[in-house]
């Protein structure tokens, strides 16, 4: 069936992050902030889905679905736990995780930023201590100079984007600050801590692309909200875009739309279905900020996020089917992307919201911390296995 065929050797994988599945990360900023009485956390991590030791087995289920890549982060709280120390033992662990993908076969896409940051760098202001690039590029060094010819890709900073938005725009993420003028040095400083980790990446052991992941929107004018659309674009996307001149690829991240108009970001449209996250069910997105990311920067482009919370299994592989079928269309019009994961391999803290949106491919019982995959797990393997979407894929 031509058309529904991804090109040879698309990588195809799915996602996680530190914090969000290891548990027990109790030394950085997060943890902080879901401790603290006055943020607006439902819960705390806790134990998470217990991936810290259990990794062996999200690493086989994986394998075992048909997808042929793994992307995580590595959690710079374990490896760097004080200042210029350095923890042996945590740079083993993910050492054997990156061989463990390697060893089933897995490609392993490693994030070394993913939302948190030490306790001892946010005691002294976070990314808006001056040196917080410097000492970000310098944790870079010392991983990769561990794990580097295991890596197969590389993102540098997940989100920066979200992090200085929901941290000093929002106040929703650590430190909880909501001042514009904080969040553009904040969005300066991940720039430029961008930046120094892509040399620092290229200088160690391992060839392998690197790259920025962007959260991105699919910005909707409403008659009159262009200008404001412009505004709000640049702050939240634009100036990462322009950061990543030299890289090898851009990763694309999308959930929604963001329809603005004259006053700015409207909530969903009536009629439209909502997700969990209380955004709207709109995975057409995809194809519009892959376009965008690719037209800005010129660089082959990896689909590095894009998932759904919900409760209804069949809802998820609806989305992901029109999200590919997006994929699809950019291909056909020879846009360069390379990969697609889905967010989430599990069911995992979402950061503020704790563990109530379910954007997992797997569901992990928060005792007993037993996997138990989702339909939507085996019909994406399926995908993968086949390099295509199949003509009965799920639509509207
Ligand atoms: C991200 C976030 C993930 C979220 C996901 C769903 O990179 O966007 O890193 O941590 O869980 O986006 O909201």
């Amino acid at each position: 069936m031509p058309g529904l065929v991804f090109p040879k050797g698309f990588l195809w994988g799915t996602a996680t992050a530190a914090h969000q599945i290891e548990g027990g990360n109790v030394n950085n900023d997060w943890w902080l902030f879901e401790h603290d009485p006055s943020s607006p956390c439902l819960e705390s991590s806790g134990d998470a889905c217990d991936s810290w030791h259990r990794w062996p087995e999200d690493l086989d289920l994986v394998a075992s679905l048909g997808l042929g890549s793994y992307r995580f982060s590595l959690e710079w709280s374990r490896i760097e736990p004080e200042e210029g120390e350095w923890s042996e033992a945590s740079l083993e662990h993910y050492r054997a995780v990156s061989a463990g993908c390697r060893d089933r076969g897995l490609v392993p896409v490693v994030t070394f930023h993913h939302f948190t940051t030490p306790r001892w760098l946010a005691a002294r202001g976070g990314w808006e201590s001056p040196d917080a690039p410097d000492r970000f590029a310098r944790f870079c060094e010392r991983a990769v100079g561990r794990l580097g010819d295991l890596i197969g890709w590389a993102c540098t900073i997940n989100e920066p984007n979200i992090v200085a938005l929901m941290g000093y725009g929002y106040g929703i993420f650590p430190p909880g600050v909501k001042e514009e003028k904080r969040r553009r040095a904040v969005n300066e400083a991940f720039c430029r801590g961008h930046r120094l980790a892509v040399e620092a990446l290229r200088a160690g052991p391992g060839e392998f692309p690197v790259g920025l992941t962007l959260s991105m929107n699919d910005y909707q004018a409403l008659p009159g909200g262009e200008d404001r659309l412009e505004e709000i674009r640049r702050h939240s996307e634009d100036v990462f875009l322009e950061a990543t001149g030299g890289d090898d690829f851009v990763g694309v991240q999308t959930y929604s739309r963001a329809r603005v108009d004259a006053r700015g970001m409207l909530g969903p449209e009536a009629g439209v279905p909502v997700t969990q996250m209380g955004y709207e069910f709109w995975p057409q997105a995809l194809e519009a900020t892959i376009r965008r990311a690719a037209t800005v920067t010129g660089l082959p482009v990896v689909v590095t996020e894009n998932g759904i919370g919900t409760a209804d299994d069949a809802q998820r592989r609806l989305y992901v089917a029109e999200a590919l079928r997006g994929v699809l269309r950019c291909l056909e019009d020879g846009v360069d992307v390379r990969g697609y994961f889905y967010w989430s391999l599990l069911d995992n803290f979402e950061w503020v919201l704790g563990y109530t949106p379910t954007f997992g491919l797997v569901a992990v019982d928060r005792e007993t911390f037993v996997r138990a995959p989702k339909p939507s797990a085996g019909w994406l393997g399926s995908v993968a296995k086949a390099n295509s979407l199949p003509a009965d894929a799920p639509s509207p």
